[in-house]
């Protein structure tokens, strides 16, 4: 019989299919939750994406790149003072030298920030030599630096008010675009200032759970 033979056939097929549709999504489950894992993993293992010897680079990248643009600035500023007859002469020179002694403050402060880098490497916590007393004594190391940043930074914005003001009285040494670019310049180092009080904050959580590991 024909017809009879063929049922049996007809159910067959429908079965593999439904075993075969089950497989791959359980095989698809499976994956989704392998790449969950992984993903939760890497995030225990690495739950700061940059590590802390980068940070630091980059933040004396910033204080370096403020420097020189203070230093520049402070040059061009004391040739045209000093050129200069205006009556605010004498009042530019200071501002100068103060400009270019303010840079070699700044650039000192970067090169102890990649000192810092080269003591601490990425991942502090990891060094055989990491203590909690001296994570505690960069971080308050760095924390002093980092406010000594930010006051520049608001110095150097009061610096250029009083550029600004002085660009307006005719006959003046300074002009206004010098002014605008020192304002400028001014926003990037509280910027940098207040990045380095950051990574002197994480210095001393990794600080608080290296004490609380040894304590137990
Ligand atoms: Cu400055």
């Amino acid at each position: 019989m024909a017809t009879a033979a063929a049922l049996p056939a007809r159910r067959d097929v429908p079965d593999h299919r439904d075993a075969f549709t089950l497989t791959m999504t359980l095989l698809a489950a499976v994956g989704v939750a392998f790449l969950a894992a992984l993903w939760i993993f890497a995030q225990v293992l690495s739950p700061d994406q940059v590590g802390v010897a980068t940070e630091l680079r980059g933040t004396a990248d910033r204080i370096d790149a403020h420097a020189t643009a203070m230093a520049d600035h402070g040059g061009q500023l004391l040739a045209v003072a000093t050129a200069g007859t205006g009556v605010d002469r004498a009042l530019w020179i200071g501002e100068a030298r103060h400009m270019i002694s303010d840079a070699d403050s700044m650039r000192m402060l970067a090169t102890r920030m990649r000192a810092m880098a080269v003591t601490l490497g990425e991942r502090p916590e990891q060094s055989t030599r990491a203590s909690a007393a001296a994570l505690s004594a960069q971080s308050a190391a760095l924390r002093a630096d980092a406010v000594a940043a930010t006051e520049h930074g608001r110095m150097m914005t009061e610096h250029a008010a009083l550029m600004l003001e002085g660009a307006r009285q005719p006959g003046s040494v300074v002009s206004i675009a010098d002014a605008e670019l020192m304002s400028a310049d001014a926003g990037r180092i509280i910027d940098a200032g207040e990045g380095a009080l950051q990574i002197a904050g994480s210095l001393d959580v990794l600080a608080d759970r290296l004490s609380a590991m040894f304590r137990r």
